[in-house]
């Protein structure tokens, strides 16, 4: 039987944990919801960066890409494109090579790039990704990216989903997971109830992001599986 395994953070992933495995990262708000619709909507690559300074020197250096990203959820200054889905529309990004920061998201797929292969996981691809990870047929381990490096109840919801979907043996922390989604869930009434109760979702509500939370919710609306090349540093579709 295949096996899933899962890291709250990526700061708890161990090199075994990635060897010879999928590992799927999950941003639910909003790197990768943000990054699956971004290739949904024609993006031709998505470069994912650890740092602002990189992605203003990486994007001076490619003056057809577009710069993207967040810092506290706002766009940088000089920036073109924040992180909520909705500015990728396909007038904008069709074609596009997209230079990504994000304070959470673009780190926890940079952090997972030992892994045999790198997916983006979102509740909106969930259904496409459980069967693009079946068909694949390896282990797989989830990576969820946390907010600042504490733990989201969003992303653990996101991975008790997959899990639940994947029906393989879980380890104790997948395991985990799964129980954690059952009852936020139930106790809240719906996915979308649980993970608005979240505090990242209240902050980015705050914000005036409510709508990315609402978009970020809708479960198996997208066929796009995006797969980070880390050998080249770039998400591409197969
Ligand atoms: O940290 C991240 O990667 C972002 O998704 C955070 S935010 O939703 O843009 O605040």
């Amino acid at each position: 039987m295949r096996k899933i395994d899962a890291v709250a953070l990526p700061d708890n992933l161990v090199h075994e944990q990635l060897q010879d495995r999928v590992a799927v990262v999950i941003d639910i708000l909003r790197a990768t919801t943000t990054i699956v619709n971004a290739m949904e909507q024609g993006a031709k690559n998505i470069v994912p960066v650890a740092s602002v300074d990189s992605a203003r020197i990486l994007a001076q250096d490619n003056p057809d890409s577009i710069l993207c990203g967040e810092r506290g959820g706002i766009k940088p200054e000089g920036f073109i494109l924040g992180n909520s889905p909705f500015e990728y529309s396909r007038k904008v990004v069709d074609g596009k090579s997209c230079i990504l920061t994000t304070t959470n998201g673009t780190r926890a797929l940079r952090m997972s790039e030992d892994a045999a292969q790198v997916v983006v996981g979102s509740l909106r691809n969930l259904d496409a990704l459980c069967d693009w990870i079946k068909t694949d047929g390896r282990n797989v381990v989830l990576v969820c990216s946390g907010t600042d490096r504490r733990v989201s109840l969003e992303d653990c919801i996101g991975a008790g989903l997959i899990i639940d979907r994947l029906g393989y043996a879980a380890t104790d922390s997948a395991a985990l997971m799964y129980h954690a989604m059952h009852s936020a869930v139930n106790r809240f009434d719906g996915v979308r109830f649980a993970i608005e109760s979240s505090s990242h979702a209240k902050r980015l509500i705050n914000l005036g992001f409510a709508q990315d939370v609402q978009f970020a919710c809708e479960i198996g609306v997208s066929l796009t599986v995006p797969l980070f090349d880390s050998g080249v540093g770039e998400i591409h579709l197969d």
